[in-house]
C-alpha cells in the first residue's frame, strides 16, 4: 500500500481537484492482471484523491453476455472493489447502465471521433479478430463510450493497465475536438496513471499474450477468487524455460528494467518475476537479485506463498459479499445516485455548447 501509494503520488502537477475515473468490466474471471494494474491501484488512489469505480456493464455488452452470468458478474465485480479495500462511502463505487449520462455523452463522442481514429484501435483488431464483418459496432465505437466515462466526471486522470493506453489517448482526442470545435473549454486533458511492477501482468501459458479474461485456458490466468490450492497448482504448471532463474546481469544499466533482448528472450521467466516484485511491492531488481541462479522450483514456490498472501483475503471476503447481494445492490444505488448528481449537469453543459436545445 505504501509503495502504491506513492505511485499514485506521481500524479504530475496534480491539484486538489484532481479527479480519478476509472472502470472494470464485469465480463467473469477477474484476474491477477486486472488486481495488480488496475484495482489495487484504485484502492491506493483514494487516500489522497476523489475516486469513481464503474463497473462497466455497456462495455461487457458489446460482446455477448448471458444475462443471469452479466447480473452475477457485476456483482462480483463489486464485491471485488470493496474486498480489495475501495471505500463506497470516500469514493464512488456504481454500475455504469444506471447513470444514463454515459450513453448519452457517448452518442456525443460518437459525433466527435473520427473513423479513422477508431480504425487505429489495436483493441477492436484483437477482439473482432478475423471475423471483422461480425463483430457489433458497440464493440468498434467501445472507445468512445470510454471517453464517456471518463468526461462525463471531467475525470483528470485514470489508472488502467497498459493495454489502455491507446484508448486514453482517444479520449484526449475526443476531448480537445469537442472542445475546439465548441469553441468552449468543456473538457479536461486527461493522464493515464499506470504505475507500479506489473502494468501489464501476460498469460501463465505464454508470455506474448496479456493475462485476460477471455483466454478459454483457465490456467493462464490466476483468479481473484482462486484458492491457495489451485493458486499454487497453476503457478507450477506456469510456463518457463529449462535454464535457472535469470538474475542481476538482465537489467538495464540503470537498474530498473529488464533489457529488451532478455525480456524478448525470456518472457514466461520475466512475467514471474515481474508478479513477484508487484505482490512484494518491491522494484523489479530485487526478486532478480534475492533468486537469481536458482530453480524455477523453488522460486515458484514462494511466489505461489506471496500469491496466496495477497489474494487469499480478498477471494474470501468476495465470497462473503456475493453471498449477500442485497448489500451489493445497495452499494451500486447509492454510488449511482452520487454519480448521476455529478454527470448530469457535465451532460447539460456539453449539450448546451453544441446547441442541443433543452427546456
Ligand atoms: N493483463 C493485464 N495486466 C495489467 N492490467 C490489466 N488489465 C486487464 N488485463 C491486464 C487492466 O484491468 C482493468 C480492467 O480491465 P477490463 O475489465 O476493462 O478488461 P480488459 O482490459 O479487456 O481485461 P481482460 O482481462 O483482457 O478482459 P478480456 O479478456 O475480456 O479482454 C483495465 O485497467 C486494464 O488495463
Amino acid at each position: 500500500m505504501a509503495k502504491s501509494a506513492a505511485g499514485a503520488a506521481n500524479i504530475t502537477g496534480s491539484t486538489p481537484m484532481s479527479r480519478i475515473f476509472s472502470g472494470v468490466q464485469p465480463t467473469g474471471n477477474l484476474h491477477l492482471g486486472n488486481y495488480l494494474g488496475a484495482i489495487r491501484n484504485f484502492v491506493a488512489l483514494q487516500a489522497e484523491y476523489e475516486c469513481i469505480y464503474c463497473v462497466v456493464d455497456l462495455h461487457a455488452i458489446t460482446v455477448w453476455q448471458d444475462p443471469a452470468e452479466l447480473r452475477a458478474q457485476t456483482r462480483e465485480v463489486t464485491a471485488a472493489f470493496l474486498a480489495a479495500g475501495i471505500d463506497p462511502k470516500t469514493s464512488i463505487i456504481f454500475n455504469q447502465s444506471q447513470v444514463s449520462a454515459h450513453a448519452e455523452l457517448a452518442w456525443l463522442f460518437n459525433c466527435v471521433a473520427r473513423l479513422g481514429w477508431l480504425n487505429r484501435m489495436t483493441q477492436f483488431k484483437e477482439k473482432s479478430g478475423k471475423n471483422r464483418e461480425a463483430a457489433s459496432v458497440g464493440l468498434y465505437v467501445y472507445p468512445n463510450l470510454m471517453a464517456a466515462d471518463i468526461m462525463a466526471y471531467k475525470a483528470t486522470h485514470v489508472p488502467v493497465g497498459e493495454d489502455q493506453r491507446q484508448h486514453l489517448e482517444l479520449t484526449r482526442d475526443i476531448a480537445q475536438k469537442f472542445n475546439n470545435d465548441t469553441g468552449k473549454e468543456v473538457f479536461p486533458i486527461v493522464e493515464p496513471l499506470i504505475f507500479g511492477a506489473a502494468t501489464r501482468v501476460m498469460s501463465l501459458r505464454d508470455g506474448s499474450k496479456k493475462m485476460s479474461k477471455s483466454e478459454p485456458s483457465d490456467f493462464s490466468r490466476i483468479n481473484i477468487t482462486d484458492g491457495p490450492e489451485l493458486i499454487a497448482q497453476k503457478i507450477r504448471k506456469a510456463r518457463t524455460d529449462s535454464a535457472p532463474v535469470p538474475g542481476p546481469e538482465a537489467l538495464t544499466a540503470d537498474g530498473l528494467q529488464i533489457a529488451e533482448a532478455h525480456q524478448t528472450e525470456r518472457p514466461e521467466a520475466f512475467n514471474l518475476l515481474a508478479i513477484y516484485a508487484a505482490l512484494s511491492h518491491q522494484p523489479i531488481a530485487a526478486p532478480l537479485n534475492e533468486f537469481g541462479g536458482s530453480q524455477f522450483s523453488d522460486f515458484k514456490r514462494r511466489l505461489a506463498e506471496l500469491a496466496v498472501e495477497n489474494l487469499g483475503p480478498i477471494g474470501t471476503e468476495m465470497q462473503r459479499l456475493m453471498a449477500d447481494p442485497a448489500y451489493v445492490d445497495s452499494v451500486l444505488a447509492d454510488g449511482a445516485a452520487r454519480a448521476d448528481a455529478q454527470a448530469a449537469p457535465v451532460l447539460a453543459e456539453a449539450k448546451e455548447a453544441i446547441g442541443l436545445l433543452s427546456t
